[in-house]
Order: structure tokens, then C-alpha cells, then sequence
């Protein structure tokens, strides 16, 4: 475990949740998606490109953040492939599917069990992997984008804090768990 941001690693509730966070490619790719929507003429809050990530788990206001990271310390995975796969939506909200094979899935389903068993409260709605791409589109059919055909290999994992900033939500990562390491050090 890599701890960025001691000093708001405890006190207050912060708003948390754990995410996989995208390769560059990846979010160009995603930004490429956005911008054949606002060709399509779709207006919105579209996802600002340092945003873009996977939830893999959502805490919600929590007090000890270092308790969570402890928590995640403990989740063991080997480093897995994904790619885009489509679009979708959540009412209001417009995703970019993943394809992923297990490993995405196996590895939401370690960390949820890791928060469980360190009773740190999560929404425990079932994992549906996807990128939120807009929120509160003003159009209700998803027009015909073509997704482009990137790959990347997750290599870790994040826990992330979320703030209301004066233009819009601003993430900042707290710490991250790698792939396969037994102990990391800064
Ligand atoms: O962008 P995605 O969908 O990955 O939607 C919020 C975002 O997920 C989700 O947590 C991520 C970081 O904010 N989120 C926010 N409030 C939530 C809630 N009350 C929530 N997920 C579940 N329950």
C-alpha cells in the first residue's frame, strides 16, 4: 500500500470509495466517446477526463480513511486485462461498458469482502462495472457511437476521496494497492 495523502487520512467523515483508475489510453479512448456524443448534440455533466475510473466499491462519508486503507491491504490480485465494450445507461447517467473477464468482478468481490470484514460500511448494490461517461443527459436515446478498441492492464487499485469543488466533484487518490506485492514501500 501506497499512502498519498496522510493528512486526510483521518478526523471528519470524507466521502470515500474505491476505484480502478484508467490508463491514459484508456481515457482518451473515453474522451473520444465523449466528443462523438457532443457531436451527436448531446448536452450534459460529462465526466471531466481525470475523473473517469471504476468503482469498485462506494463507502460514503466514513471517519478513519486509514482504517479503510488497512482494510484494503489485505486484498491479493494478479495484474488483468480490460477494454471497452459499448454503452449503456443508468437512467440519468451514461456509461461505457468494460470487458474484463474475471478479474475485474473477482477483484470488486475482494475488496467488498475485505471492507465487510472490517465492518467499514459500503453500498452493497451488486458491482456493475462501467465508466460514467454524462450525467443528466438532455437527449433519452443513446445515439450510435463507435468504441474504440483499446486495452490496458490493471495493475492496481485506489482509494479515493471525493469533494465538491467550486466546478464540479474533484477525486483525489489517498492510497493504492498494487497487483501481486506482498508489501510495498513509498
Ligand atoms: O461514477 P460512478 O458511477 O462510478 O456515482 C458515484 C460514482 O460512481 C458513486 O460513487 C462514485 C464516486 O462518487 N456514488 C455516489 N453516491 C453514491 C451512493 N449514495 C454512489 N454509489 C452508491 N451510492
Amino acid at each position: 500500500m501506497v499512502y498519498f495523502c496522510k493528512q486526510k487520512a483521518g478526523g471528519i467523515d470524507v466521502r470515500l470509495f474505491v476505484a480502478v483508475d484508467l490508463s491514459g489510453e484508456v481515457k482518451a479512448a473515453l474522451e473520444d466517446i465523449q466528443g462523438q456524443l457532443k457531436g451527436s448534440g448531446v448536452h450534459g455533466r460529462y465526466t471531466a477526463r481525470e475523473n473517469l475510473h471504476i468503482t469498485l466499491a462506494f463507502i460514503g462519508e466514513y471517519g478513519d480513511a486509514q482504517a479503510v486503507l488497512d482494510a484494503l491491504e489485505g486484498v491479493r490480485f494478479e495484474p488483468f486485462g480490460l477494454g471497452l465494450d459499448g454503452m449503456g445507461s443508468f437512467g440519468g447517467l451514461w456509461w461505457a461498458g468494460i470487458r474484463a473477464g474475471g478479474g475485474l468482478k473477482g477483484l470488486a468481490a475482494q475488496v467488498r469482502r475485505q471492507l465487510a470484514m472490517a465492518n467499514i460500511p459500503f453500498d452493497r448494490k451488486k458491482f456493475s462495472p462501467h465508466i460514467t461517461l454524462i450525467r443528466d443527459p438532455d437527449k433519452q436515446v443513446i445515439p450510435q457511437v463507435k468504441i474504440p478498441d483499446v486495452k490496458m492492464t490493471v495493475e492496481g487499485f485506489s482509494l479515493m476521496l471525493s469533494e465538491r469543488g467550486k466546478r464540479g466533484m474533484i477525486y483525489t487518490e489517498l492510497g493504492t494497492v498494487s497487483a501481486g506485492k506482498e508489501e510495498e514501500t513509498i
